[in-house]
């Protein structure tokens, strides 16, 4: 990165109810994040308290830079207090599990049923020899069964990987190899916009040269079942016969690894980031708690998948371990209508509802007349990740969605963090464009490349300047990779986005540092010429690249979805162009805009940067395997 570079930032800010903060389990931000700083042991102490311990940690922290251990000594499994112990304080037959299909088909699990299913499952496992430490590979559709075997991997100590079930056979087959897999568990199909689409045959193919695996367990949902081809498959529920329905749980030490998940890297192979047993069961409970506020009658629909490691902390284990009700569904937003989600939202009495900007702005490209056919009462609280949220998909959520009402939580977080990390607590003031301030047990700061703490106003680079329980312990089978994250800018975690911060402490997100755009000396995030085009009444999304400018170094060339009922024209380009110049200034003004009908996205419906500048300069489009089709 050249000089580090002046960022506008607007000060607008909505203050919720202060009801919010009065009732809320973190009370008022600052005095807790005061108490954290004077002793963060003593803070991280109270918080793992929290969870259900089988033997107490001696030491909290053991920092040897870049490698953490988190509460040693003591032991857990994460499903007792995800399970074990809300079916012995009285919340056995509360509901655990929503799950809605594409069809409107719902099926329901209390608390004790799904604590028995994943105890029966946990010895369907061990009864194919599974043991504590082996790799799962799992690639299935969002079922209530894929919750109760992923608890079932917890509960015996196995660690599991989960694919996204959108991902292809190579991108399968490179996960399953990498992880050694000895068991890969999947549906015959799962469903889409009214498609059956068969992943079956995907695992076929993945599977072959993965020496590995000894078992494919296959749950079978239409009728087609249980053919299964060769001697490697196993049928889901014939698995569970005569099986007893008591598993007591592994003792885990808390340094122990619980689950792989795979990410995208910029280049090569994803990476296989590990999280630990003690201090992500610490992370995710914290955070779900304190900042999600989940009580007793919350439900709690987060609209990722489990593929993802947001589906992993706010469907799963954060939630479970707050005992709130959780919602899952295999539905698309917009099908058979884009009223399908608020449908939802209505009629299961979702609480707190979590999802992405992809999705709002898909949302408001239709328009508020879905939405407002529904009644969104019962939401108390909105979330948002996975990219920036710009103010204009700010103000349509909490205007449209939240009625002005409720607060909105932008959540910034990554695979590696494990649980939220920056975030406006509630009761805190929230400013549109600014994802809010570190959660009491984060240090973060926004950086120059020597580690040089920036003043407000200045962008730079995202550190987290201190070690956290949830933090991944190592990337799979790669210590070096990992080691990077640590030794890139002094002794400080490197996040890899670029971010300012405000007179108030207050970080805005402005898009990966590698995305980043030189425009004659001046670095320019992505998010914040994006966010101003998207301000533009035409613009329904917008993804911009630098590139090559004899002069300039670097040009910003935009890519620009259209809002219905708007079409290219020259007139339009000027305008947009003029836009940014007003909003941003002369810098940022986009050298080409280019009126495109889809943007690549990653299947987590991230932006794709690097695939609209390879195609650009005609160069290789490098690893393809995390783009959506
Ligand atoms: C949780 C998750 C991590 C990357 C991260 C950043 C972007 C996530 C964001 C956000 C702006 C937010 N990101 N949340 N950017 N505001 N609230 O998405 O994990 O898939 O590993 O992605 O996503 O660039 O570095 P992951």
């Amino acid at each position: 990165m050249s000089e580090n570079f002046e960022v506008k930032v607007d000060s607008k800010s909505y203050i919720p109810d202060p009801a919010y903060r009065e009732q809320s389990f973190l009370g008022d931000y600052k005095a807790v994040y005061k108490e954290f700083i004077q002793d963060p042991d003593e803070f991280w102490s109270r918080m793992a308290k929290e969870i259900e311990w089988i033997k107490p940690w001696t030491k909290v922290l053991e920092w040897n830079h870049p490698y953490a251990r988190w509460f040693t000594g003591g032991t857990l499994n994460i499903t007792t207090s995800c399970l074990d112990r809300h079916v012995k304080e009285g919340r056995r037959n509360k509901l655990a599990l929503i799950w809605r299909g594409e069809d409107g088909e719902e099926r329901v699990y209390t608390y004790r049923q799904l604590h028995r299913d994943v105890m029966r499952f946990a010895n369907a496992l061990k009864k194919i020899g599974v043991q504590k430490g082996d790799r799962i590979c799992f690639y299935m559709p969002l079922v209530p069964e894929h919750i109760i075997a992923l608890l079932a991997c917890a509960r015996i100590g196995a660690i599991h990987s989960i694919v996204y079930a959108g991902f292809g056979a190579e991108a399968l087959h490179s996960r399953i190899r990498d992880a050694e897999a000895k068991v890969v568990i999947t549906a015959d199909v799962g469903k889409r916009r009214g498609k059956v689409i068969s992943l079956r045959s995907i695992v076929d193919d993945a599977v072959r040269n993965a020496p590995s695996v000894e078992k494919v367990i296959v749950l079978c949902r239409e009728k087609c079942s249980v053919e299964l081809y060769s001697e490697m498959e196993e049928d889901f529920y014939s698995l569970l016969e005569g099986v007893s329905a008591d598993c007591s749980p592994e003792e885990m030490d808390a340094e122990e690894p619980l689950f792989i998940l795979y990410t995208s890297g910029t280049t090569g192979m994803p990476k296989g980031i590990v999280h630990s047993c003690g201090g992500y069961a610490t992370g995710v409970h914290y955070t779900a708690k304190y900042l999600f506020d989940l009580k007793e009658n919350d439900v709690i629909w987060c609209t990722a998948d489990t593929g993802w490691i947001t589906g992993h902390s706010y469907i799963v284990y954060g939630p479970l371990s707050v005992g709130a009700t959780v919602v899952i569904t295999e539905t698309t937003p917009d099908w058979p209508d884009p009223g399908i989600w608020w449908s939802i939202i209505e009629e299961l009495g979702v609480t707190l509802f979590y999802t992405a900007p992809t999705a709002i702005r898909m949302f408001m490209r239709v328009g508020e007349e879905w939405p407002n056919k529904y009644n969104l009462d019962s939401l108390r609280i909105i979330g948002s990740v996975g990219e920036p949220l710009n103010p204009e998909a700010f103000e349509w959520y909490y205007r449209v969605i939240g009625k002005m009402r409720c607060p909105i939580l932008d959540t910034w977080w990554q695979t590696e963090t494990g649980m939220h990390m920056i975030t406006t607590p509630l009761g805190e003031p929230m400013k549109p464009g600014f994802a809010g301030v570190p959660i009491p047990g984060i240090i973060a700061d926004v950086v120059d490349e020597e580690g040089n703490s920036l003043p407000p106003g200045q962008g730079g680079l995202l550190v987290i300047k201190k070690p956290w329980p949830s933090m991944m312990r190592t990337v799979y089978r790669n210590d070096e990779r990992y080691k990077k994250y640590w030794n890139q800018i002094k002794d400080y975690y490197a996040a890899g986005d670029l971010a300012v911060k405000d007179e108030d402490g207050y970080f805005m997100i402005l898009g990966r540092a590698d995305d980043i755009i030189i425009v004659a000396g001046h670095n320019l995030g992505t998010a914040e010429v994006e966010s101003a085009l998207v301000e533009h009444e035409a613009v329904a999304e917008a993804a911009v690249i630098g590139v090559p400018d004899e002069i300039k170094g670097q040009a910003v060339k935009a890519f620009v979805i259209l809002v219905k009922g708007y079409t290219p024209s020259q007139k339009l380009v000027s305008e947009l162009t003029y836009h940014v110049r007003m909003s941003i200034g002369p810098i940022a003004m986009p050298a080409a805009i280019e009126f495109v009908d889809t943007l690549p996205r990653t299947r987590s419906g991230k932006i794709m940067r690097r695939i609209l500048k390879a195609k650009e300069m005609n160069m290789d489009l490098g690893d393809t395997s995390t783009l959506e089709e």
